[in-house]
């Protein structure tokens, strides 16, 4: 039997929701704790303030259960997950990893940890955060012994468990990836992993916290640099005049090679960001994740230029812009390539814009601000002369063929 009947989770936003929520239906009483009121508000009424499927009843059913609860100001828990996010500031190769939240975070569960409290680090982080969390809470409890300072007997654990779950299917993944558990010893590590086990099917897998935060940098930068490889080939077969997916479908029969699909630029709030975290920590080591990120923040510019290309060549250019969100069938524009690329096409005037996004029902601000509207997808496409496909979401890909027969068109994501 393990020893949590109360846990409380920092930061209530894509990961610390589904979190607290999984854990809450587990039977654990859970306390949500976020800065923002009108989250708290969203959740106690019973609701997620984001889209993600199923997301909706379960938190609907462990609300009105009485198992989970949000609050603004922590609370005791046997356990405090934090969960808040990490940006970075700066821009492109100036990039460097913001931990202020976690630090903030830490401070603010500082007065309410005990003897025997597990604090854990899900945000991602560069390394050597979770030992820095530890510090924070020592100099704040200098009644408690934390593990930076005495090792295996703190009586204050500190572990870093990385979310490692992909947007769109995060209730299964929270449930059946497996983890890594990275303790500041040996005996943090193994109460996270009994903490984890009452959620987690898949393996979990403990080690020491340094190595943990590398691990999700690591694998985050692994999937930024083959996406990397898949865009530099997209450049290469665009001035070779080859169709760079067919390319790509040929190469990937090979039984060792595979591939990743080029698109109009890297988004969400992981890939795209994470990798900085390594270089920022080793510039003079991460030659090829820093050239990844360059390569794929090179690609809304590459489509920019070719929208334009293609708009001189019209009287009167229409473009229908098709998606916003980072990727397939979600909501989330997070550092969306798409926004990026819509954004650069209004403020050079190039055509009409006609914004398609069928997961949001509002614009936000920046881009209505640029004078743009959302449209339906069918009269977008209708009235279009030029179809630029950002987004391959489900609802684009059955178009109709012959509505697209007298127009240019730009996929982004070889989807048609
Ligand atoms: N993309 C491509 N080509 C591809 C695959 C993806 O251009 O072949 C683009 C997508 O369109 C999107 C971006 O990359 O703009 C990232 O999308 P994604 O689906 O690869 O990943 P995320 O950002 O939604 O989630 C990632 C996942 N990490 C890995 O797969 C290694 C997820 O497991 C992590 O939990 C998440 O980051 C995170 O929170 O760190």
């Amino acid at each position: 039997m393990h020893s949590f009947l109360r846990i409380s989770v920092l930061g209530l936003g894509y990961i610390g929701l589904p979190t607290a929520a999984v854990f809450a239906e587990n039977g654990l009483e859970v306390v949500g704790v976020d800065v923002n009121p009108t989250v708290i508000g969203t959740i106690n009424a019973g609701k997620p303030h984001f889209g993600e499927p199923n997301l909706d009843a379960l938190v609907r059913r462990v609300v009105e259960g009485g198992k989970l609860r949000a609050t603004a100001t922590p609370e005791a828990a046997d356990a405090i997950i934090i969960a808040v996010p990490t940006p970075i500031v700066g821009h492109g190769e100036t990039s460097k990893p913001d931990i202020s939240y976690v630090e903030a975070a830490a401070r603010a569960i500082a007065p309410v940890i005990t003897e025997g409290t597990l604090v854990i680090v899900e945000s991602t982080i560069p390394v050597g955060t979770t030992e820095r969390v530890s510090q924070i809470l020592g100099e704040m409890r200098p009644d408690l012994k934390f593990p930076h300072q005495v090792g295996e007997l703190a009586q204050v654990q500190v572990a870093h468990c990385p979310e490692r779950v992909l947007p769109g299917r995060i209730l299964h993944e929270v449930v059946h990836n497996a983890r890594v558990i990275g303790g500041m010893t040996r005996k943090c590590a193994q109460r996270a992993a009994s903490l984890y086990k009452i959620i987690v099917k898949g393996e979990c897998r403990v080690t020491n916290a340094r190595t943990a935060e590398l691990a999700k940098l690591t694998e985050n930068a692994y999937r930024d640099v083959n996406i990397a490889f898949a865009n530099e080939l997209s450049f290469i077969c665009d001035k070779l005049k080859i169709n760079v997916w067919e390319l790509i479908a040929m190469a990937n029969l090979h039984p060792r090679v595979n591939i990743l699909q080029p698109g109009p630029g890297v988004g969400g709030h992981c890939i795209a960001v994470d990798p900085w975290f390594i270089v920022a920590v080793n510039p003079n080591e991460a030659k090829l994740i820093r050239q990844a990120r360059l390569i794929n923040d090179a690609k809304p510019d590459f489509v920019v230029n070719k929208v334009r290309e293609r708009a001189s060549q019209l009287r009167n250019p229409v473009i229908a812009c098709l998606g916003l969100a980072y990727k397939k069938d979600v909501d989330d524009l997070r550092e969306s390539p798409a926004v990026e690329i819509v954004k650069k096409l209004a403020q050079q005037k190039i055509g009409e814009l006609l914004v398609v996004e069928p997961h949001i029902s509002k614009l936000p601000q920046d881009l209505s601000d640029l004078g743009l509207a959302l449209h339906d997808f069918d009269m977008a496409v209708e009235r279009a002369n030029l179809v630029l496909l950002l987004v391959d979401h489900m609802s684009f890909l059955q178009v109709d063929r012959d509505t697209l027969k007298d127009k240019f068109v730009i996929d982004t994501r070889g989807a048609w």
